[in-house]
């Protein structure tokens, strides 16, 4: 697709959505030096998934995992948000109607400036008792004791994320599929949309009549039912399409 003669059309689309979704994946991090979970550099490739991210890996080994979670909450916090992210945060003023669900534990769409992040598989900064199920945060990198233990019970920290076979908060994937399944347009970004429920969000939203945009350097199952579907990387893609955005919101108003 020649990406300078689709610009205005797709401009012309988004600009007159009343409602705009976005689903972000590992992907909108890569450029910020985050490990992504699939492909040739991606996490599954040097480890198991059901050795770390799973409750019964949990049970079995919470040194294992949480050592496996230092690690990552380490190389995050010595990371940046992107220019990707810096859009998406951007977009939060530009549209007046706008979700943006996020299956990332990275924290770094908050960071970028993002004030309504859904966050669909949790945050790595939070932690959860097994016991009580009180949710903290944490930011010690690293953390001073592996396995952490709750303050007021004794009882074992786990990441405060989603792991294989759980369910999913319910109210936030109720709200999530409501938001995607009454949208305009709605954008898949960085994500390789393997992993159930949230890869059917974007799908959902085609079903109910949304415009879909995908942008992601690979093809994906999303990319059929994708309207516009860009192989591109999001921090590249993404402040051209703003800028391109900002031009024709300027000239509406002039
Ligand atoms: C770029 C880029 C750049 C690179 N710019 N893009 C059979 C059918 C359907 C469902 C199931 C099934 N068998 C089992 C299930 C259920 C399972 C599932 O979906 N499994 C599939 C793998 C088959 N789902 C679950 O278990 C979920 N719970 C659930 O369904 O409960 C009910 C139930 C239970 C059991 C059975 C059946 C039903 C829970 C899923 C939890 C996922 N958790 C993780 C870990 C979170 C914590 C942590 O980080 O440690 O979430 S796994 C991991 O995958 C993480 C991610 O959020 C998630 C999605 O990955 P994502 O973001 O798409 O990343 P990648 O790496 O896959 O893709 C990156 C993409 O970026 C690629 O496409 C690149 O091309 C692209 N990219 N650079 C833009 N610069």
């Amino acid at each position: 697709m020649d990406v300078q003669s689709i610009l205005g059309p797709l401009c012309d689309l988004i600009l007159a959505a009343n409602r705009v979704c976005l689903l972000t994946g590992a992907g909108i991090s890569a450029e910020s030096g985050i490990p992504t979970f699939r492909g040739e550099e991606g996490l599954w490739k040097t480890f198991r998934a059901e050795q770390l991210a799973t409750p019964t890996a949990f049970i079995q080994d919470p040194e294992l995992v949480w050592e496996w979670y230092d690690w990552r909450r380490g190389i995050i916090a010595s990371k940046e948000p992107n220019a990707g992210h810096k859009v998406l945060a951007e977009w939060e003023e530009l549209f007046p109607n706008f979700t943006l669900i996020t299956q990332n534990i990275d924290g770094l769409h908050q960071r970028a400036g993002s004030q309504n992040v859904v966050e669909l598989h949790g945050n790595i900064w939070k932690q959860r008792c097994i016991e009580e199920n009180t949710i903290t945060v944490n930011h010690e990198v690293p953390l001073k004791e592996i396995p952490p233990h709750c303050e007021k019970c004794g009882a074992l920290l786990r990441p405060h994320v989603v792991w294989f076979g759980e369910s999913l908060d319910g109210s936030t994937l109720h709200k999530s599929f409501k938001i995607s399944s009454s949208c305009d347009v709605m954008f898949s970004i960085g994500t390789s949309a393997m992993v159930q429920p949230a890869a059917s969000l974007p799908l959902s939203a085609a079903q109910a009549g949304a415009k879909v945009i995908e942008i992601n350097p690979d093809p994906t199952p999303i990319t059929g039912s994708a309207d516009f579907s860009f192989r591109a990387k999001s921090g590249e893609f993404l402040p051209i399409l703003n800028e391109e955005l900002k031009k024709r919101t300027k000239q509406k108003k002039d």
